[in-house]
């Protein structure tokens, strides 16, 4: 059996505390054999190409250190300043910097000069994510003929946005070394498909080959999950239901909304207080009834338009708060940091909502975890943006676009008011979905196209 090794920007072996993702990767390495490659996440004077190799729970790592000027250009600059906002449609916040592809383009062959020794004959090698565009070709460059995967966790953006990127033609190219890539959905593959036909002259065959330039690249749509079980065992642990009472008593009978995000602008924070607020003004019977609580750990704190986030965030709670609040009441309770992911189970099961309403996203875990911590009995209502990936296959959420207050108001006072057995209803189809397509599901479709073997049917939702 092939081995596999799994290169990303950061390693996380072991998984528990770091989710399903984190779970279902070692849990493959460990079936497989092989390793999982990334960056430290410290840092050196002078990088050495020196690998650090550890094993946790079964799971070999090697690890590298990089330079501050590394970390400085490839991953606070082209990753989190230019490839995150283009990708997730901002190019008013995609900064477009020479150092930054050149960084960029560094820390990828700092990678592949230091996986080439590591890899053997029969290796099947998957890359995850924007980080690592450009390492299969240049693992190629240095005679890496074994079958190469790449996995985009994040949006593709339409061929226009992408045009702007000063290194997209390149950028492409260099993804055309990979024997398969797979999408999180069929929006984001077509986006990726216009521009190889529109700009490379591209065909894509009946099995899903993108023919280009004389190379073939197998394109899949395989949807992330989460590990059900695990989550609807984590809803039940004691820590779950201590929270669930500690929650439920804090809101004294009224109705709980949760949205859980890392505080990213793609994740639409600003839009869905203004949402909610519209919601109190259009319906006051229903103020002192509701609570909101977004729980927004801080993420990319060195990004200046993360600080910028999070000031504008603080201000709109503020003053909606100070605007509505009462003597016992405030309506949203804003918090800023992270809770253990037993806790978190604990609070989508005390939420009568889970408001999950990013502007763009790849996937959108959080949408599929509230669905697996909810009771069978007595579940809550997702309220699910159109532009999260997830919304392809989980048509009974309230979809809702979320650049409209409006829509967003009116889906908070239909989830209120649904009957239990609407709730019922949707939350068993939802449910079929999040358990059927889990990350094992995930792990295998792609893992099965890398292989070249036959890949499982995606969602029956897929257009
Ligand atoms: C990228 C793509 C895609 C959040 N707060 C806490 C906490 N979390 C956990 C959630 C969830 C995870 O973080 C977030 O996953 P998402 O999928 O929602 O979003 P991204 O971080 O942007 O992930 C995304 C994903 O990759 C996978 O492919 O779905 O579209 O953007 O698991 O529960 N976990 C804990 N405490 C917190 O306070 N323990």
């Amino acid at each position: 059996m092939s081995r596999l090794i799994i290169i990303s920007n950061r390693v996380s072996a072991g998984g528990g505390a770091q989710g399903g993702l984190a779970v279902a990767l070692s849990a493959a390495l460990r079936e497989k054999g092989g390793l999982w490659f990334g960056w430290s996440g410290e840092q050196t004077d002078q990088f050495n190409g020196k690998i650090n190799f550890e094993r946790t729970d079964g799971v070999v790592t090697a690890t590298i250190d990089l330079e501050q000027r590394d970390i400085d250009e490839y991953y606070n600059g082209y990753a989190n300043r230019t490839l995150w906002p283009l990708f997730h449609y901002r190019i008013d916040l995609a900064e477009y910097e020479r150092s930054f592809a050149d960084g960029y383009q560094r820390v990828n062959e700092r990678f592949a000069n230091t996986i080439v020794s590591l890899i053997d004959k029969d290796d099947l090698l998957w890359v995850q994510d924007y980080h690592l565009f450009p390492l299969g070709r240049q693992l190629r460059d240095r005679g890496i003929s074994n079958r190469i995967g790449f996995f985009l966790h994040i949006p593709w953006p339409p061929r226009r946005l992408l045009a702007t990127l000063p290194e997209a033609a390149e950028l492409v190219a260099s993804l055309l070394e990979y024997d398969v890539i797979g999408f999180q959905t069929q929006e984001w593959l077509e986006s990726f498909y216009d521009y190889a036909r529109d700009e490379m002259g591209g065909t894509l065959d009946d099995d899903g080959v993108l023919h280009v330039g004389g190379r073939k690249v197998r394109l899949i749509a395989c949807p992330i999950g989460i590990d059900a079980e695990e989550f609807s065992t984590l809803a039940n642990s004691d820590t779950a239901r201590a929270t669930f009472e500690r929650v439920r008593a804090s809101v004294a009978g009224r109705s709980l909304i949760v949205g859980v995000d890392r505080l990213d602008y793609s994740k639409g924070l600003e839009e869905r207080f203004l949402g909610y607020e519209r919601f109190l003004s259009d319906h006051p019977e229903e103020r002192k009834e509701v609570t909101l609580l977004q729980i927004a750990p801080p993420s990319r704190g060195s990004v200046e338009s993360y600080q910028r986030i999070r000031s504008t965030l603080e201000g709109l709670a503020g003053r909606i708060n100070g605007a509505h609040a009462g003597l016992d009441w405030v309506p949203i309770r804003y918090v800023n940091q992270g809770y253990s992911r037993d806790a978190l189970a604990g609070v989508y099961r005390a939420s009568r909502i889970g408001l999950v309403t990013p502007l763009r996203d790849g996937m959108n875990l959080v949408a599929k975890e509230y669905v697996a911590a909810q009771n069978p009995e007595d579940p809550g209502v997702l309220i699910l943006s159109r532009f999260a990936g997830a919304a392809e296959q989980m048509p009974d959420a309230l979809l809702v676009n979320p650049h409209s207050a409006e829509e967003m108001s009116d889906a908070l006072r239909q989830a209120l008011i649904m009957p239990r057995e609407e709730r019922i209803h949707r939350w068993r189809n939802l449910m079929a979905g999040v358990q059927k397509h889990d990350v094992m599901w995930w792990l295998k479709c792609f893992t099965s196209a890398l292989a070249l073997k036959s890949v499982p049917t995606p969602p029956t939702t897929f257009v």
